[in-house]
C-alpha cells in the first residue's frame, strides 16, 4: 500500500456518517412533545364568571349576565405575551363552574347568553384567531368537572362533554394542547339539585375513549393531566419543578386526582415507562382569576426570573398564569412586571460566551468528526457530541480564549434519543486552578444553572453518571 492510500484508509475510516448514533435509551419524546419541549413558556389565561364574582371556583349558579368585559381585547394579551416571549396560550374555554366562554350549542350556560357583544361574542374564536395571526399556539382548558350541568356525575355528562370537546376541536383551528385538570366532584349547583356529588376519578370519564375522540379529531394534541399521557402536573402551583427532574414515569403509578404523590411528580423516575414530562403551570398572582385586591400582590419581575430558573430552567415548560381583568384585559402591573421579566432574560443571556468557542473531550464516539465536542458550541441544535457504547462519564471542556466573567451555563442533552445524564458538575478555570462551582443531578432538555460571578478563561462539565453513554447538543456560557 502507498502512504497515500494509508493516510486515504486513516482519514475514511472517520469520516462522518462512519460510526453510527447510540441507540435511543427508552422512553423518548413523541415529535410532539419535541416541539412542545422547544416552546419552554406558554401562558395560561384564566378568564371567565369568577372574574366578576370575585371567586375562584364558581358554584354553577352564576347567572351569565354577570359576564361583561366591556374592552375585552385579546389582542392585547398575545401582543403582550408575544413580546414577552411566550410560544403558545392555553386559555380557560370552561372552568369548574361550567360557563362557557364559546356559544356552545349543548348548553344555555354560555356567553351567547350574556350582556358581552350582545351575546354574540365567542372569546375562544377571538383569541384562536389572535393567536395564529400572531405566529402563537393555541390550547384548551376544558374542565371536565362541571358544577352547572344537571346530570354530572352520571353518564350523560360525559356524552356532553366530548360533545363541547368536537366544538373546540372542529371548529376553533389548531389545538396544540388540552388541560384537564384533578380537581373532580363535590359540591355544586347541577341544574338546581344543589348537592354534593362524587365520582370516582379512575373511571367515570372513560379518559382513553375520550382521548381517541379528541385524536381523531386532532392528532398530535398533548394531553395535560397528573399523568400525562402527554405531559404531568409538577406537583406544586409555585413555579417550581425537580432540581432532579426525569422526563420519565411510570403512569400506572399515578391517576388524576390522587393524592400524595407531588414529590413523584415532581421528579418523575429514572426508570420510569413513559415520556411525560413536568410542566409548571403558576400564576402571576396569588389567585388564578383576576381580583382587584391582588393588584399590589403581582409577582415582580425578579419572581419571574427566578420561576424561569426553576421551570425553564430545570427541563421543563413554564405555564405562566395571567388574568384579564373585569375590563376584558391585561392588568398594566402584571404587564409592567413582564416588561420587566423580559428585560432581565435579555440581559442575563445576552451574549452566549461559549458560541463557536473551541472544545476538548475526554473522548469521542468512534472518534468520528460526526459526534465531536465541537458539536456542543456550533449553535446547532441538531448535533452533538457523544461517546461509545461502554463509557458514561466524560470531561468537556470549553475554551474561552480569554478571562470572562461567568454567572450562567445552559446545558441540553439531545433528549431525542432519551434523558441519561444522572450527574455532573462545572468547574472553572482561573489563574492556573480549577474551582468547582456547581453540582447537579439530572441535565435534561434544558439545564441552567446560575452561581456566583466567578473568573473563567475555561470551563469544564464533567459527567460523572449516566444511564447510557451521554449525549450533549448545546452548552451556552453566560
Ligand atoms: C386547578 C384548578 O382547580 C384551579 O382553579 C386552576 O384552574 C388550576 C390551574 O388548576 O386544578
Amino acid at each position: 500500500m502507498t502512504t497515500f492510500a494509508l493516510i486515504f484508509t486513516a482519514l475514511t475510516s472517520f469520516i462522518p456518517g462512519d460510526v453510527p448514533p447510540p441507540n435511543p435509551v427508552y422512553p423518548v419524546p413523541s415529535p410532539e412533545q419535541m416541539a412542545w419541549h422547544e416552546m419552554e413558556m406558554n401562558a395560561f389565561i384564566h378568564f371567565t364568571i369568577n372574574t366578576f364574582t370575585d371567586l375562584e371556583w364558581g358554584m354553577g349558579s352564576e347567572s351569565p349576565s354577570l359576564f361583561n368585559p366591556t374592552g375585552a381585547n385579546p389582542d392585547q394579551w398575545t401582543a403582550v405575551l408575544k413580546k414577552t416571549g411566550f410560544k403558545g396560550v392555553i386559555l380557560t374555554c370552561k372552568h369548574h363552574d361550567g360557563f362557557c366562554l364559546w356559544p356552545s350549542s349543548f348548553t344555555e350556560h354560555s356567553i351567547k347568553n350574556s350582556p358581552y357583544l350582545e351575546g354574540k361574542g365567542d372569546l375562544v374564536k377571538a383569541l384562536s384567531g389572535s393567536c395564529q395571526q400572531n405566529g402563537l399556539k393555541f390550547g384548551v382548558y376544558v374542565s371536565p368537572w362541571d358544577r352547572n350541568h344537571a346530570q354530572y356525575g352520571r353518564p350523560e355528562y360525559i356524552d356532553y362533554y366530548r360533545n363541547q370537546l368536537k366544538e373546540l376541536f372542529t371548529e376553533y383551528g389548531p389545538i396544540f394542547e388540552m388541560w384537564f385538570d384533578g380537581a373532580n366532584g363535590g359540591t355544586g349547583y347541577y341544574g338546581g339539585a344543589n348537592e354534593r356529588r362524587s365520582i370516582d376519578g379512575r373511571t367515570y370519564y372513560d379518559w382513553p375513549n375520550t382521548l381517541d375522540l379528541v385524536r381523531n379529531l386532532q392528532r398530535g394534541v398533548i394531553f395535560f393531566s397528573d399523568a400525562g399521557p402527554g405531559v404531568r402536573w409538577v406537583g406544586n402551583e409555585r413555579g417550581i419543578a425537580g432540581e432532579t427532574n426525569w422526563a420519565s414515569i411510570t403512569p400506572d403509578t399515578l391517576y388524576a386526582g390522587k393524592g400524595g404523590i407531588e414529590s413523584l411528580l415532581n421528579q418523575g423516575s429514572e426508570n420510569g415507562t413513559h415520556w411525560i414530562p413536568a410542566e409548571v403551570d403558576v400564576s402571576i398572582r396569588p389567585g388564578w382569576f383576576y381580583h382587584e385586591r391582588e393588584d399590589s400582590l403581582v409577582k415582580t419581575p425578579e419572581d419571574l426570573f427566578r420561576i424561569y430558573l426553576t421551570s425553564v430552567g430545570r427541563g421543563s415548560v413554564l405555564l405562566l398564569n395571567i388574568p384579564p381583568d373585569r375590563r376584558g384585559l391585561f392588568h398594566e402591573n402584571d404587564i409592567s412586571s413582564l416588561q420587566g421579566f423580559r428585560a432581565i432574560l435579555d440581559w442575563e443571556f445576552k451574549t452566549n460566551l461559549a458560541e463557536h468557542s473551541g472544545v476538548s473531550a475526554s473522548s469521542v464516539r468512534g472518534r468520528s468528526t460526526r459526534f465531536s465536542a465541537q458539536n456542543i458550541t456550533d449553535a446547532n441544535k441538531d448535533t452533538y457530541w457523544t461517546t461509545d457504547d461502554d463509557i458514561t462519564t466524560g470531561i468537556l471542556e470549553i475554551d474561552l480564549q480569554a478571562t470572562k466573567t461567568v454567572k450562567y451555563i445552559v446545558l441540553q442533552e439531545y433528549i431525542q434519543l432519551g434523558q441519561r445524564i444522572k450527574a455532573f458538575n462545572i468547574e472553572v478555570f482561573d489563574k492556573g486552578q480549577w474551582k468547582k462551582v456547581s453540582e447537579a443531578t439530572t441535565m435534561g432538555y434544558k439545564r441552567i444553572l446560575k452561581f456566583d460571578p466567578v473568573q473563567a478563561s475555561k470551563i469544564r462539565i464533567n459527567i460523572t453518571a449516566s444511564r447510557a453513554c451521554p449525549v450533549v447538543s448545546n452548552v451556552e456560557v453566560y
